[in-house]
């Protein structure tokens, strides 16, 4: 791959126009941030990975320190609305000139600790994704990551599979590149606040953990859906998400459940930071509710060893390198019936 300047000199900073923020907001929301939320297994210290390979690389294009732990053009509560003129064109025009082909950014003056793809599962959601690259491209700026976004397009019509998107995403992104963290990112999910960092951390992260839809609350304590964040390893570990939910729901209740199996515990950001719009939206034509789904999650500890990374079929169809993300086109292997 070829080093990703991202289009910046080196030693310039992300510019001025990506540091948008929201008059509107209060300010007490920033000190918020600093409370640890109640649940178990909550840890707000980044994953440590070894970073020697990178140091090298970056090294001949001068002398890059690493980027620092708190990244330090955040801007904290954002002003989020859904212009119905927003296109991809329009996008491409305002954020396209800082990445590389492909949605590739990294930071031009320090090294990111971590490489991070974003996998976002999709299917006829055009609209989400022109608001999705808009905001996110900026935000993950700040963040300072060296990151890539994978739109993981399900070719057909046949009934819609998330989680073996997810799976997919995560083999064909380790194609392209050392990834050593993935964001699990729904097309319809905006962070109202850049403190949330898109990165892995000591356990599993819930990034999503107050959203407008659910009046900026958890559902359920055990919701581990919408955004998530899993070290490479950490997904290796439990074996990847299942390949056998078909249509909406449980799949994400069952990777909690590997998770829990696995690994033991999830984190999560306070809940003033974890804040996200959901981009209103029907159902989807071919993603409707599965009611055989409820009773799958049970099952996780007799299933997840079998079912996931390690029994993983599908068939690319497509890859289109486009400005703003790399769309892949994989047939699923939808069952008859
Ligand atoms: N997705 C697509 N295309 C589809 C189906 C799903 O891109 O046809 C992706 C997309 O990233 C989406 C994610 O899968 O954000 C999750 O699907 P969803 O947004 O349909 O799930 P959610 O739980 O909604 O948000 C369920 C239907 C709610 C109907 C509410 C009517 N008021
Ligand atoms: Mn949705």
């Amino acid at each position: 791959l070829p080093a990703a300047d991202g289009g910046f000199k080196r030693g310039q900073r992300v510019p001025a126009v990506f540091l948008f923020y929201n008059k509107n907001s209060s300010s007490g929301c920033q000190t918020e941030g600093n409370k640890k939320s109640q649940l178990p297994g909550n840890t707000t210290e980044p994953l440590q990975t070894t970073r020697t390979a990178e140091v090298h690389q970056n090294s001949t294009a001068g002398t890059l320190g690493p980027c620092p732990d708190t990244p330090p053009d955040l801007v904290g509560p954002l002003h989020v609305e859904f212009d119905t003129k927003r296109t991809l064109d329009r996008v491409r025009e305002q954020v396209g000139s800082f990445l590389q082909l492909g949605g590739r950014f990294k930071p031009p003056n320090c090294v990111s600790k971590q490489k991070v793809a974003i996998i976002i599962p999709f299917r006829n959601r055009y609209e989400h994704l022109s608001h999705w690259l808009y905001y996110l491209h900026p935000i993950l700026m700040r963040q300072q990551v060296d990151y890539g976004v994978y739109v993981i397009n399900q070719d057909g019509e046949g009934l819609f599979n998330k989680a073996k998107l997810m799976n997919a995403g995560h083999v064909e992104a380790l194609k392209e590149y050392d990834y050593d963290c993935f964001v699990f990112a729904d097309v319809d999910m905006i962070p109202l606040d850049d403190q949330n960092l898109y990165r892995c951390f000591d356990s599993p992260r819930h990034l999503a953990v107050a959203v407008d839809k659910f009046n900026f609350h958890l559902p359920y304590n055990n919701l581990f859906g919408g955004v998530i964040s899993l070290s490479k390893d950490q997904f290796l570990k439990v074996n990847g998400f299942s390949n056998t939910f078909w249509g909406w729901g449980g799949e994400d209740d069952d990777l909690y459940n590997r998770v829990m199996i696995r690994l033991k515990s999830i984190s999560r950001p306070d809940s003033m930071i974890g804040r996200y719009k959901m981009i209103k939206h029907n159902r989807d034509l071919h993603n409707e509710v599965n009611p055989q789904n409820p009773y799958k999650v049970r099952e996780t500890i007799h299933t997840f060893k079998t079912d996931g990374l390690n029994s993983l079929k599908y068939t690319v169809k497509e890859v289109k390198k486009d400005r703003l993300f790399t769309f892949i086109s994989v047939d699923v292997h939808v069952p008859p019936g």
